[in-house]
C-alpha cells in the first residue's frame, strides 16, 4: 500500500458548532496524520474556485455561498490509502445515507451542510492541496 497524501476540509457547519477537534481526532483515530492544517474564512470567489469542476451542478450558488458563509479548517491528512481512508471515515454525501460511525453520520446536518470536504482522488488531491498550501507548510 502506498503512503498518500489528501485535502481535508473541516466545513463551516462543523467549525461553527466547535468540532474541530472532534473530526480530527475521528481521522487521527484511523491513522492519518495531520501534516498541515490551517483554518481559513474563504471567499465567495475563492470557494467558486475550489468548487469549479461542479460549476455546472444545480446545488453551485449554494455550496459556494454555504463555504464563504463561516471559517473552514483545511487540512492534508497522510497515511497507507490516505485518500480512500478518509473517504471512508467522512461517509456518504448524504448524511442520511452514511454508515454508522462516520463524520456525517455523527455530525453532517444536510446534504448540503455535510460538515466535512475530502479529496476523491490521488490526483485531484494534489491539486486541490497546492491550492490551499505551499511545499513548505507539510511537515510529515
Ligand atoms: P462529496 O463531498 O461527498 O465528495 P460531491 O463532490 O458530489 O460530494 O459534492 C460536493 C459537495 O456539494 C457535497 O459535499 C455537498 C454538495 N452537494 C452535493 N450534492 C448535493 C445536493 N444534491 N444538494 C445540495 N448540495 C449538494
Ligand atoms: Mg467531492
Amino acid at each position: 500500500m502506498a503512503v498518500e497524501r489528501t485535502l481535508s476540509i473541516i466545513k463551516p457547519d462543523a467549525t461553527a458548532r466547535n468540532l474541530t477537534g472532534a473530526i480530527a481526532k475521528m481521522f487521527e483515530d484511523a491513522g492519518l496524520r495531520i501534516v498541515a492544517s490551517k483554518r481559513i474564512h474563504l471567499t465567495p470567489a475563492q470557494a467558486g474556485k475550489f468548487y469549479e469542476v461542479h460549476a455546472e451542478r444545480p446545488f453551485y450558488g449554494e455550496l459556494c455561498e454555504f463555504m464563504a458563509s463561516a471559517p473552514v479548517v483545511v487540512q492534508v491528512l497522510e497515511g497507507e490509502n490516505a485518500v480512500a481512508k478518509n473517504r471512508e471515515v467522512m461517509g456518504a454525501t448524504n448524511p442520511a445515507e452514511a454508515a454508522e460511525g462516520t463524520v456525517r453520520k455523527a455530525f453532517a446536518l444536510s446534504i448540503g451542510e455535510n460538515s466535512v470536504h475530502g479529496s476523491d482522488s490521488a490526483e485531484n488531491a494534489a491539486i486541490e492541496i497546492a491550492f490551499f498550501f505551499s511545499g513548505l507548510e507539510l511537515v510529515g
